[in-house]
């Protein structure tokens, strides 16, 4: 399909209006200055903004009757081609803000969904972000055939609506559209089953998994490049990582694998977390989460409540260990205290400060973890029988011939202590 970016059909530099609403969260502004960066990540340059204070968007217009006019002043005033909403659009309210203003109008979802397919190298990547973009634009064309043959195929509409011209290519267009994504989803799951196959080694050979999560641009690149000398790509650009990077690390007695993965962002679009889910999962195998924050953005809070609200979304439910990354950069005081945390450690990628105390406090988590074990432990053991009692959780226990089997949750110490009479 000619999938084309919006950033490759852009002739010139555009310009964009962004539309935002503020339902008092007192969140909007930074919102913005969010999309505005999104935004000239694809080389689209803001050219004002327009909010309204109101509950929940419009449903046909996005925004009120009064602030549409404004809108549209604005877009005339500036020159600007485009308008984006900070919000996921329907096609309704697309609709209603093309007609209005006479702009290409596009959402922050599609903004997201182009720098990841500009950034995508890898066949995984392009292949979860070609599925995304399918999966977002299907959703438009089921609803774009009435409005398009109405219209003639003009104004806005994001990408269904530009290369749309008539319900017969919409129709060939969606069918098209579902076989791709038949194509894609068989593709996906081919690569999370040979995922599952290296990820029963792993189970096999014990080697706990340490997975970087974060805001995206917070510096997990930089700090598995700077922990492991690993040489993954860190820039500063919004979602500079769209794959998965596993270095093997051996630290304070300890062998584990850390790997880095794709950041989050608030809003980020649903197709994107579904199309990503072979990516993603690798949060959900993790046995340490560690939650790499900026400590230098102002938006810090909110951006950890981002990033632990889409770790319970994918269904990531390790320890948690928060560290606050950029400590170089003069952050502000006091840091922002996460009660789920287990630990938390300041340090920053950039100079190394902070890395030793990091590695203590990965180590010092690995050991408290408690993993499946199942043991044999013969009569004679009674005061191992006891121990096990009071320091491991008990799944169950079977009286044989030779001895008592024991299904049990254990952690370091006590995997050792028992580790000739695994079965
Ligand atoms: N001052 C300072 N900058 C840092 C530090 N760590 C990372 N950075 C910068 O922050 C930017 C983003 O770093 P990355 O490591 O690419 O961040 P990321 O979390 O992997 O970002 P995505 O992959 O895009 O989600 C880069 O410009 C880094 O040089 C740090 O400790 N101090
Ligand atoms: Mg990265």
């Amino acid at each position: 399909m000619g999938n084309g970016r919006l950033s490759e059909t852009a002739a010139e530099p555009e310009s964009a209006v962004l539309i935002a609403v503020d339902d008092g969260g007192g969140t909007t502004d930074a919102c913005l200055d969010e999309l505005s960066a999104l935004a000239g990540n694809i080389g689209i340059e803001e050219a004002g903004r327009v909010t309204q204070r109101r509950e929940k968007p419009h449903p046909a217009r996005y925004l009120g009757k009064g602030r549409l006019e404004d809108l549209s002043a604005l877009v005339s005033v500036t020159g600007a081609g485009v308008v984006i909403a900070d919000d996921e659009l329907t096609n309704a309210q697309m609709r209603g803000l093309a007609e209005a203003t006479g702009a290409l109008v596009i959402d922050r979802s599609l903004v997201i969904l182009d720098i990841f397919a500009a950034r995508a190298s890898s066949a995984e990547g392009a292949a979860q972000t070609e599925l995304a973009r399918l999966k977002y634009s299907l959703s438009r064309l089921a609803g774009l055939g009435k409005s398009l043959s109405r219209q003639g195929g003009g104004g806005g509409g994001g990408m269904g609506a530009r290369r749309g011209g008539g319900e017969t290519k919409l129709e060939l267009d969606r069918r098209a559209v579902r076989e791709r994504i038949a194509r894609l989803t068989d593709e996906i799951g081919e690569i999370k089953k040979r995922r599952g196959v290296s990820r029963d080694r792993r189970e096999k050979n014990r080697v706990p998994l340490v997975s970087l999560c974060g805001y995206t641009n917070s510096g997990k690149s930089t700090l598995l490049n700077a922990f492991t000398g690993a040489d993954a790509l860190a820039e500063d650009k919004l979602f500079a990582t769209l794959d998965t990077t596993t270095r093997r690390v051996e630290a304070h007695g300890f062998e584990y694998l850390m790997s880095d993965t794709v950041g989050f962002i608030r809003k980020l679009p649903h197709a994107l977390i579904d199309a990503f889910s072979a990516t993603l999962e690798e949060l959900t195998f993790a046995d340490v989460l560690l939650h790499v924050v900026d400590a230098s953005s102002p938006d810090r809070v909110a951006q950890i409540q981002t990033v632990k609200s889409t770790l319970s979304e994918i269904g990531a439910s390790a320890p948690i260990v928060t560290v606050f990354n950029k400590m170089d950069a003069s952050p502000r005081k006091p840091l922002p205290f996460d009660r789920d945390s287990r630990a938390h450690v300041e340090i920053s990628a950039r100079t190394g400060e902070g890395l030793d105390a990091l590695a203590y406090i990965v180590a010092e988590t690995i050991k408290s973890l408690r993993r499946p074990l199942r043991v044999l432990i013969p009569y004679a053991k009674g005061d191992l029988i006891g121990l096990t009692r009071s320091r491991c959780g008990i799944v169950s226990e079977q009286f044989l011939e030779n001895g008592t089997l024991l299904e049990l949750l254990a952690d370091e110490e006590m995997s050792g202590i028992m580790s000739e009479y695994i079965v």
